[in-house]
């Protein structure tokens, strides 16, 4: 295949660099075009290296001017250097300085990695491999060293950050001024940050466990000084948090947070001056939702939480990634069920997992959570290295317990501190503080895709016994065609028929602290003194990364869903009810009849909304949420039509908030709030349920919906209550929806982030207008092509979350998608390898589909020349 030339990197070929770096002394002369970087490395040769090697240093597109060794200029013969590499060709045996100077012009670079410009501010991104934007150097995470940073720029630029404690700063001749930072934690070359700009700032002082004082700031663009609060507050629960729960305390005098409007991903944790994505920094109830003060607050945690899980340990390679990241998701999971609720909390990560993880895992583009081998590693930061990484360490804590976890987390951090570390040695520390033998555990960071648990129960009345067989298989995944059984902690309960919580009882006590475990293809259990038959709650609180398959009957799973004690599953009994009754209306639409939708469903959310809306509003909010399009697409799997699932979801919700209109009304009307503005949990939730019984209740009648919600929109205070009542709108074609979009985007023309929430409602509308809405806004002056967010809010809207849109069965929006893909590639490749992942179900559509999303994905796999990034995808795709 053309464009396939990026070599592969592998796992088992790692060895470690031949040369160390102990210590880095950057001066680096900020220009807008013309960054002067001096770059003076005090090196020796890895005794675990080979002796008397190259050094090759990597670059990227920089500009070489001098180098010196031990202060003397080389010889032209010494070295080779070009924009990717500086070779040289003897280094001496013992330990040696470079001086080595490149130029650099952050204005050009459009591919927000390394140092580059937003809206004036300099900014830098160097995980993966950007620090090689910056200067030639060992750009991989296992050379630690110890970081000096002088940075120079005009007093235009007066605010001038980088990595560790200030220690000093100070005027130059001709306008210029310095500041010069020490990290002294050793720190791989990724997590390298500086920032130079003109920022507005809140700051506080956090005091530590040990009664240290430190100074934390968040800084954003002047102006927006107001909305930087939220993200503070959540920079010192996480820090408090940290120390509580883990055990963890911060390490530097200042921890500072730099938000820049454009930045490929959410944010970064560089030591002590993480660079945040905007869009997860600033809030104000006038221009953040309840779902982006959440974000932030979880975005802030992880980055914190980095410290110690990414920065004081970081990985010895980029096939441990998820040493990182998976275990810092989990970590922030547990922060945000802390601060908010714990089942909703849970309930809204499996939906995360199961929208982006679970397609991933079964698709063309299945990896294992340690991948064994790339080409382009920003390809890696995949929702399987992340989200299902996060699942393998709470599944790791289920099978040992919490006092166990702890233990090993502590070992792991004694032990691992300051260095550059694997998964062997990471599970290694909970083996060894557990006495457990995880071999078998650890088969999940090896194997790719999802395992399918199905679970059969018989009970037998006249002996009071009930006997449960549970059994696995994962499909074959690329390049993994037989697959291991995994070790599969079930959580479970019996629930009677009468609504009581059964006793665990078996003759072999094989169920502890209400989980088995499924470590075999087959298992079976059998519990005894069984009074009544049981129905069976499975994966309680989803104690595994796994799909279950379980033969209740409808009339099962109401029982779940009316008494489980496990709040997951009772919400995941009305979730499997509501998905069995769209996939049944999906065959009735697929065969030209009308979609029948039994009685029984808006029944049982009748009697729920009773128990529950006032109780657990934003619980409720999770219940009225029915499966989306895309989980009900994923339960079909083959041969997919997105317009018949979009119209027998539709008859399905219609249904249900005919059925229960006079309810929602009446629960719309009690859940106003009349207390001032708070972004806690309570009141969000409270909002959620509102939201989501306004759409309910509109999909059901559109005209009295429609009317409360223009009230809503018109009235609204706060942004959750305004952008709910516009998406409800955007779904009902006609004058008030383009009044009501008109009439937002004059209120918030001169706030891009806010715009990008217009952009994407009007991406997702399902309607065949929406690619000609799509490609005007294209031309909107608040849309750009260059800033991510803008980006991923109008494209990757219409390409994540309008299925019956992009893929059109006349191809047009798939080969919309491919000209931005195309049109990107030459100068964001990571966005357009972002954006390409979209086509990753493409194999699953019905023929007409997947021949019009295979022409496209073929269309840009030809683009001459075409990034690794991009290429990388695209061929994994087809392939
Ligand atoms: N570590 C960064 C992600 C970097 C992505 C590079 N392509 C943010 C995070 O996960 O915390
Ligand atoms: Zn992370």
């Amino acid at each position: 295949m053309r464009n396939d030339n990026a070599p592969l990197i592998r796992l088992e070929d790692y060895r470690p660099t031949d040369y160390l770096i102990d210590t880095v002394d950057l001066t680096i002369k900020l220009h807008p075009t013309a960054t002067t970087v001096i770059s003076r490395l005090a090196l020796r040769p890895n005794p675990e290296g080979q002796a008397g090697a190259s050094l090759a240093l990597d670059g990227d597109e920089l500009n070489f001017a001098s180098i010196s060794l031990n202060g003397t200029q080389l010889a032209a013969n010494a070295y080779t250097a070009s924009p990717q590499q500086l070779v040289l060709h003897h280094p001496p045996q013992e330990a040696f300085t470079l001086s080595i100077e490149t130029s650099i012009n952050p204005t050009a670079n459009t591919k927000l990695m390394g140092l580059y410009r937003s809206s004036g501010t300099y900014c830098t991104q160097c995980e993966a491999d950007g620090f090689r934007r910056i200067t030639y150097f060992l750009d991989r995470p296992d050379v630690l060293s110890v970081y000096t940073t002088r940075i120079e720029a005009d007093v235009d630029t007066p605010l001038l950050l980088g990595n560790g404690n200030l220690r000093e700063t100070g005027a130059l001749d001709s306008g210029r001024h310095f500041a010069v930072w020490d990290d002294p934690f050793p720190k791989p070359c990724y997590l390298f940050a500086i920032v130079g700009g003109d920022l507005d700032k809140v700051e506080d002082i956090f005091t530590t466990v040990s009664g240290r004082k430190v100074t934390v700031a968040v800084y954003v663009e002047r102006g927006k000084r107001e909305r930087a609060w939220y993200a503070l507050d959540s920079l010192q629960r996480s820090m408090h948090w940290d120390e509580t729960v883990f055990g963890r305390e911060y390490d530097l005098d200042v921890f500072n947070v730099v938000a820049v409007s454009d930045f490929n991903m959410g944010a970064m944790e560089n030591k002590g001056l993480n660079v945040f994505n905007d869009k997860y920094v600033l809030a104000s109830e006038d221009t953040a939702t309840d779902g982006d003060y959440a974000n932030i607050e979880a975005v802030i945690a992880h980055e914190y939480f980095h410290n110690w899980t990414g920065n004081r340990i970081t990985c010895r390679d980029w096939f441990q990634l998820c040493l990182k990241e998976g275990l810092t998701v989990f970590r922030d999971q547990e922060f945000s069920s802390d601060e908010r609720s714990r089942p909703v909390k849970r309930i809204s990560d499996v939906r995360t997992l199961r929208s982006a993880q679970f397609p991933e895992d079964g698709g063309p583009l299945a990896h294992p959570v340690r991948p064994r081998a790339y080409k382009e590693i920003n390809n890696f930061y995949t929702a399987t290295v992340y989200e299902k990484g996060a699942e393998l360490i709470r599944v790791l804590k289920i099978l040992i317990g919490p006092d166990n976890f702890r233990r090993g987390m502590d070992l792991y951090f004694d032990r691992y501190d300051g260095t550059a570390a694997t998964i062997e040695q990471f599970i290694a520390s909970f083996a060894e503080a557990s006495g457990s033998d995880l071999a078998a555990f650890s088969q999940w960071y090896e194997q790719a895709g999802t395992p399918r648990v199905t679970a059969r129960g018989v009970y037998d009345a006249a002996a009071k016994t009930y006997c449960l067989t549970l059994s696995q298989t994962t499909a074959p995944t690329p390049g993994q065609a037989e697959k291991q059984p995994m070790v599969i902690p079930v959580a479970l309960g019996l629930i009677g028929e009468s609504g009581r919580e059964l006793a665990l009882e078996t003759a072999d006590n094989t169920v502890e602290n209400g989980v088995l475990i499924l470590d075999t293809p087959e298992r079976s259990v059998t519990f005894t003194n069984v009074t009544e038959r049981p129905v069976p709650s499975l994966l309680r609180g989803f104690s595994a990364p796994v799909t279950l398959d379980i033969d209740l009957s409808d009339d099962d799973l109401l029982v779940l869903f009316a008494h489980d004690t496990d709040a997951f599953n009772q919400w995941q009994a009305a979730q499997t009810i509501a998905s069995r009754i769209i996939i049944r209306a999906v065959e009735q639409v697929r065969a030209g009849k009308p979609a029948e939708v039994p009685a029984k469903l808006a029944e049982a959310l009748d009697r729920f909304l009773d128990a529950h809306a006032q109780r657990d509003p934003a619980f409720a909010a999770q219940v009225l949420s029915l499966p989306g399009e895309a989980d009900i697409a994923r339960e079909i799997g083959e041969n997919i039509d997105p317009d018949a699932i979009h119209a027998a979801r539709k008859a399905v919700r219609q249904s249900l908030g005919r059925a229960l209109a006079d309810k929602l009304a009446e629960l719309y009307a009690s859940l106003t709030i009349n207390a001032p503005f708070s972004p806690d949990a309570t009141q969000a939730g409270q909002r959620a349920l509102r939201n989501a019984v306004l759409d309910l209740l509109t999909t059901g009648d559109a005209f009295r919906g429609e009317a409360l919600a223009r009230a809503q929109f018109d009235a609204a205070n706060n942004m959750t209550e305004r952008l709910g009542a516009l998406a409800t709108l955007a779904h009902v074609p006609g004058e008030a929806r383009e009044t009501a979009l008109a009439a937002f985007a004059e209120r918030y023309k001169d706030d891009p982030l806010v715009l990008d929430k217009w952009f994407a409602l009007q991406a997702s509308i399902p309607e065949t207008s929406t690619l000609e809405r799509v490609k005007g806004l294209l031309n909107h002056p608040a849309f750009s092509l260059s800033n991510p967010n803008r980006t991923r809010a109008l494209i990757g809207s219409f390409a994540m979350a309008n299925a019956t849109q992009f893929a059109r069965a006349d191809g047009a929006g798939f080969a919309f998608l491919a000209d931005m893909i195309i049109s990107l590639d030459s100068t964001n490749p990571q966005v357009a390898s972002r954006l390409s992942t979209a086509f990753r179900t493409w194999k699953t559509l019905e023929p007409t589909r997947r021949a019009q999303a295979e022409a496209a994905l073929r269309r840009i796999a030809a683009k001459s020349p075409l990034s690794p990034d991009v290429a990388d995808i695209v061929n994994r795709s087809l392939a």
